[in-house]
């Protein structure tokens, strides 16, 4: 009999989906969850044939060149910038993601973060905590008008849209968006979103939310000029990426309240956030949680298992990102 594929689970996972993975593969895990070193990587990846990921595992040529027998990758996450691509592809090792799984439950994070952005509710919470809070004021934590407002929308795939609808038809929002193409006619009257340029958006938006993927051509994509551009009572909200926006511009426009507010939940080079960012108190900070329910990670394992499973027993996977790499 042949020995059973062996896979690597390189981040804790939950244990139900180890035991389906147990049931096909010899797996290795990591139950410690340190993420690992890239060199740890390549060497836990000897041998394996397939391997569970998150965004914290860059797979890059010069792993691909170490491990010759690898065939599949399966991110627990939609965003793959963690992957090269191309050179997966040019190693026909397939990829795949997580898509529409959590395609509610981050626009649900996104709205929720808008919300306590716009409402000031972290920071009001602060100074409550801090003991400050000992009489009620006419203009106390006054924030900016979120029903009625104008939402605009940096990038308009899946978790853009389902933004959309809230604010369109929840809360009355105008919903204007940019996109590198443009939705068809019968997506942008069901998100009662209208199109326009960057700089109309960045302009236009009372409350201005990016979903945008992280490439080299959204690399900074809001910077201090895209930010001298928003509205002074505008805010900012980032459930994409770290690096789309450069965090040490927003941080000085944050403290010269060139901007409103912002809302974050991604960082450049996180887990570290920058420095700045943790002293101006118009900004919400969380750590990277906008797809974290419990069903909603649940389903973005057992999805990224159904992967690995589907393609190395059956040669198919539910969600490629490169099929021709096959
Ligand atoms: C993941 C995410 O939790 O899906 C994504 O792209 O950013 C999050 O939902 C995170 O990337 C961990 O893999």
């Amino acid at each position: 009999m042949n020995p059973r594929p062996a896979i690597l689970i390189a981040r804790a996972v939950f244990p139900e989906v180890v035991a389906r993975l147990r049931e096909h593969f010899e797996v290795e895990t990591n139950d410690t969850d340190e993420p690992f070193t890239p060199a740890q990587l390549v060497q836990r990846l000897q041998g394996k044939v397939g391997a569970l990921t998150t965004g914290s595992e860059r797979i890059s040529a010069e792993l691909l060149a170490a491990c010759p027998q690898l065939r599949v990758v399966c991110n627990i996450a939609v965003g793959y910038n963690n992957f090269d691509v191309a050179a997966l592809t040019a190693a026909r090792v397939l990829a795949t993601n997580t898509p529409d799984v959590l395609t509610e439950t981050t626009a649900d994070f996104g709205f929720a973060l808008l919300m306590a952005t716009a409402r000031r509710i972290s920071e009001s919470e602060h100074f409550l905590r801090a003991g400050r809070w000992n009489r009620w004021a006419l203009d106390m934590f006054a924030g900016a008008e979120v029903h009625g407002s104008t939402l605009g929308i940096l990038g308009m795939g899946r978790i853009g849209q389902a933004i959309a609808r809230r604010g369109a038809h929840g809360f009355g929002m105008q919903v204007i968006y940019h996109n590198r193409s443009r939705l068809d006619a019968a997506t942008e009257a069901e998100c009662k979103a209208r199109y326009v340029s960057k700089d109309q958006l960045l302009a236009q938006a009372d409350h201005l939310i990016l979903v945008l993927p992280y490439s080299a051509g959204s690399h900074h994509a809001i910077g201090a000029a895209e930010i001298a551009q928003m509205k002074p009572s505008a805010t900012l909200v980032n459930i994409a990426r770290g690096g789309i926006v450069d965090d040490a511009a927003l941080a000085a426009a944050l403290r010269e309240r060139r901007i409103a507010a912002a809302g974050l939940d991604v960082f450049e080079g996180e887990p570290k956030v920058h420095p700045d960012l943790l002293t101006v108190p118009n900004v919400v900070l969380t750590p990277h949680i906008a797809s974290a329910t419990m069903p909603t990670r649940m389903a973005m394992a057992n999805l990224a298992a159904d992967n690995l499973i589907g393609f190395l027993t059956q040669g198919r996977a539910l969600t490629p990102i490169n099929p021709e790499a096959l």
